[in-house]
């Protein structure tokens, strides 16, 4: 998880910067706080993963609404839900498929699961659109495991 987080940080923002990062926040990669409560969730919405989909095709948000997703892993292999819109999640994709036995995990709006587990990831909507939620492992994507956020004003 750490060398992932770190090769991924260097290709956006470059080493410089990165070093800035890691020194002042040695533990922002860390899962609990990546994912620490903010003051307010409007909603709860629980997704169920499995071999290789999720349960539901997606949901429909309105513009500033904060969502607690609560994500059980209930297939036998790890899966991912990672939130981005199609170009970031077409970005994850052609990187993930390049590092096989790597996940997209202490990743903002990233969560990965094993067999078994249930994780929450808190997100806000902040603008109108279509945005994705996706799993990256080899595979997955292309075999559909993919919904769509609807956020609307
Ligand atoms: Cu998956």
């Amino acid at each position: 998880m750490r060398f992932h987080a770190t090769w991924s940080v260097v290709r956006l923002f470059g080493l410089p910067l990165f070093m800035l990062l890691w020194q002042a926040t040695p533990y922002a990669h860390d899962d609990h706080k990546a994912n620490a409560a903010p003051a307010k969730v409007d909603r709860v919405v629980a997704i169920t993963a499995s071999d290789t989909q999720y349960d539901i095709p997606g949901i429909d948000v309105k513009a500033g609404e904060t969502i607690r997703f609560v994500v059980t892993n209930k297939g036998q292999v790890t899966h991912e839900f990672v939130i981005a819109d199609a170009a970031e999640q077409a970005e994850h994709e052609k990187m993930m498929q390049s590092m096989p036995g790597m996940v997209m995990s202490g990743e903002e709006n990233a969560i990965a699961l094993k067999p078994g587990e249930t994780k929450q990831l808190i997100w806000k909507a902040t603008a109108q659109g279509i945005i994705e939620f996706a799993c990256h492992q080899p595979g997955h994507y292309a075999l559909g495991m993919v919904g769509k956020i609807r956020v609307k004003s």
